[in-house]
Order: structure tokens, then sequence, then C-alpha cells
């Protein structure tokens, strides 16, 4: 995976996940974070999701967004920001998929594919969760990946357990 900034902006796309704590402030927190990045700006966010929980039980709802970046911040800088950023907000990684107080995954940057484990991309689990499309499909609907635009891809999951929020 490349650490060369890009010559051009590249429209990169984050999805942000919260279950534990004051889960709007965390979302509300990273969208200011993700905004004030160098090179970078917030083109858009996602309505919020308020999803059931996948993993080990026991775990409160998540609520889900996504945001759509413009950004100079090579894939590797943009990795570490998000980190970063959820250190920040209380972030601790006990147990895989458990509770956390704010998770941001890259899902996809510009064209770029990498099977780097550190950062994959597009993300490996997008496809296959209505978490993380729906709020996608909100910036997104018509993208094309493999081979379907994001709202096909959605079409096709189980969306039971998945609910926006109204706009207060
Ligand atoms: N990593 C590799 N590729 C990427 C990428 N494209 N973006 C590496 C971000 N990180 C990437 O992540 C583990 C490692 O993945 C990082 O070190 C990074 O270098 P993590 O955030 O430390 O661990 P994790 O999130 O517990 O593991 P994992 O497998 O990434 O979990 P997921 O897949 O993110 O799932 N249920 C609902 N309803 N909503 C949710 O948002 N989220 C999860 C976490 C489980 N259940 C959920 C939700
Ligand atoms: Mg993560």
């Amino acid at each position: 995976m490349t650490t060369v900034p890009p010559t051009v902006p590249v429209i990169a796309y984050i999805a942000l996940g919260t279950n534990l704590g004051d889960r709007q402030a965390h979302l509300d927190a990273a969208f200011t974070a993700l905004s004030a990045l160098p090179g970078t700006r917030l083109l858009a966010r996602s309505s919020l999701y308020e999803t059931a929980p996948l993993g080990p039980a026991g775990q409160q709802d998540y609520l889900n967004a996504a945001a759509k970046l413009e950004t100079t911040l090579a894939p590797r800088a943009l990795l570490d920001a998000c980190l970063t950023i959820e250190q920040a907000r209380g972030r601790i990684r006990a147990e895989r998929w458990g509770p956390r107080t704010l998770d941001l995954d890259i899902l996809l940057y510009g064209n770029t594919t990498s099977q780097d484990p550190h950062l994959t991309l597009p993300h490996p689990a997008m496809l296959n969760r209505a978490f993380v499309l729906a709020p996608l499909c909100d910036l997104a609907p018509e993208l094309i990946i493999a081979g379907r635009t994001l709202a096909q891809h959605l079409a096709l999951l189980n969306q039971t357990g998945i609910r926006r929020i109204p706009v207060a």
C-alpha cells in the first residue's frame, strides 16, 4: 500500500460505527474531526442508522453512518488519522466485533485496491453488511463496485434491524 500522497484529491468513503457511551456525540465528533484533517474536505455525511449488532450477544444497538471525503492524504495517512480519531473517543480494542465507542473504516479510496491486511481496499466486508451499505447508499447509490451499483448490492441484503433515524 502506497504512502505517497495523491497529486490530485481523491474521493474516499468512511464507515462510522458506535455502540458504547454517547453514540451521537461520538459520531458528531468524528465528522468534525474528519472535516478538520489536513488536505481534506468533508463533502457529505449520511443519515444516521440504528442497527442491530453483528457479533457477540449482549451488545447495545449501533449507530452507523458514512462520510464522503475529498482528500490529498495518502491511504495509510488517512487510516492513521482514523485510528487517532477513534482513540480520541476512548476506543479500547478488547474483543473482535466487541462493543466500541467509535470505529472508522475506510470503505473506498478512489479506485485503489489493496490486499494488505493492514489496509484492505475496498473494505472486504462492505458489500455484505446492510449497516455499512445503507448509509453509504445515501452518498453514492449509483457507484459501481464488483459489477453492481451499491443500491443493487444493498437490495440483495436482509435489512431487518436497520432503521434510519429521522432528522430532528
Ligand atoms: N484494516 C484493514 N483494512 C481496513 C480498512 N479498509 N479500514 C485493519 C480500516 N481498517 C482496516 O480493525 C482491525 C484492523 O483492520 C486494523 O488494525 C486495520 O489496520 P479494528 O477497528 O481494530 O478492529 P475491529 O473493528 O474490531 O475488527 P474488524 O474485523 O475490522 O471489525 P469490523 O469488521 O469493523 O466490524 N454491528 C453493527 N450493527 N454495526 C457495526 O458498525 N461493527 C463491527 C465491527 C461489528 N458489528 C457491528 C458493527
Ligand atoms: Mg475498524
